[in-house]
């Protein structure tokens, strides 16, 4: 078998409004659009993708908050309703997905050899959460690709960020470990938003983009400030600038994800892909892509 490999990393957002704008079938509620710079962001990203064809999807979410350990979907066909606790009025998703069991297992192991509190999530039942959905929705709507979805153990909540981001490291390790393994060709999404701070009342037609603009703007200026240095590869600067960004911007990334991705492909020095920006409430959200398998962007 060859040697399984990490194909690309997406910072790829997951606000539920993303979803309601597009009117898919399996969302219940009705929009008139809306946040379409984000949405034209996820069809070029869906484009890339598309060129890509990976045989897995990874992604961390925020919003699967585990308390002891990190999790992993376990249960080979999940379908059930998935509703945002937040915004009930905009996401209630039928969903319907395939988990690739034997990957999931495969990170699991890794992660329990370097120490961490791996888990199998093995409930048939179980009803995946907003951020996962939405993120997966939004890069491959048809639905078409084999899934691992990693639970957020939100250690640098009750940790400090930087003991829990070194947690997130290693996951991100253990992950690309169990992927050499597998064969696979994978794409990973990290399922974060920027800047987090937010509106607290929603406008009587959510869609109303005359009310969507930051909330903050030093929020803002943090989020174009670590764009603009991820698009021109400056990983190393931006990890070292991340606790602060963190701290004043109230950023999502706390949460993980984006340090597990970036981990798990050894941290490239190379231009990240912008394929949009836009907020939702306020929030600032990027899609962005690092694409490994460009001769000029292999990683070793
Ligand atoms: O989970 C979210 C988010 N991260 C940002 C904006 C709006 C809603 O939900
Ligand atoms: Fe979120």
């Amino acid at each position: 078998m060859p040697k399984g490999e990490i194909i690309a990393g997406f910072l790829a957002p997951h606000p539920p409004h993303l979803v309601y704008a597009e009117n898919p079938p399996q969302n219940e509620a009705r929009s008139q659009g809306g946040w379409e710079q984000l949405r034209w962001a996820y069809e070029r990203a869906r484009k890339s993708l598309e060129r890509l064809k990976p045989d897995v999807l990874l992604v961390h979410s925020p919003h699967w908050v585990t308390q002891l350990g990190h999790h992993f979907l376990g249960v080979p066909q999940l379908r059930g309703k998935s509703v945002d606790p937040i915004f009930p009025n905009l996401f209630r998703y039928n969903f319907e997905l395939e988990v690739d069991v034997e990957l999931a297992e495969a990170c699991c192991a890794q992660a329990r050899e370097l120490g961490l509190v791996g888990k199998m999530m093995r409930n048939p039942n179980f009803r995946v959460d907003y951020g996962t959905i939405t993120t997966l929705h939004m890069i491959r709507p048809q639905w078409d690709i084999p899934i691992v979805a990693l639970s957020a153990n939100n250690s640098p909540y009750y940790l400090s960020t930087e003991a829990g981001l070194e947690e997130m490291a290693l996951l991100g390790l253990a992950t690309r470990r169990a992927i050499e393994q597998s064969g696979r060709r994978a794409v990973l999404l990290a399922s974060n938003t920027l800047c987090h701070w937010h509106f607290h009342e929603e406008p009587a037609i959510p869609e109303d983009m005359s009310q969507e603009h930051p909330k903050s703007y030093a929020g803002y200026q943090w989020d174009m400030r670590i764009i603009e240095m991820l698009r021109q590869g400056r990983t190393r600067e931006v990890f070292e600038l991340l606790p602060s960004f963190i701290q004043e911007a109230f950023a999502e990334v706390k949460s993980g994800a984006f340090t597990w991705m970036f981990s798990a492909m050894g941290y490239p020095e190379i231009p990240g892909e912008l394929h949009g920006y836009g907020t939702v409430i306020g929030t600032g959200n990027a899609v962005m892509e690092w694409d490994l398998t460009r001769p000029s962007h292999a990683v070793n």
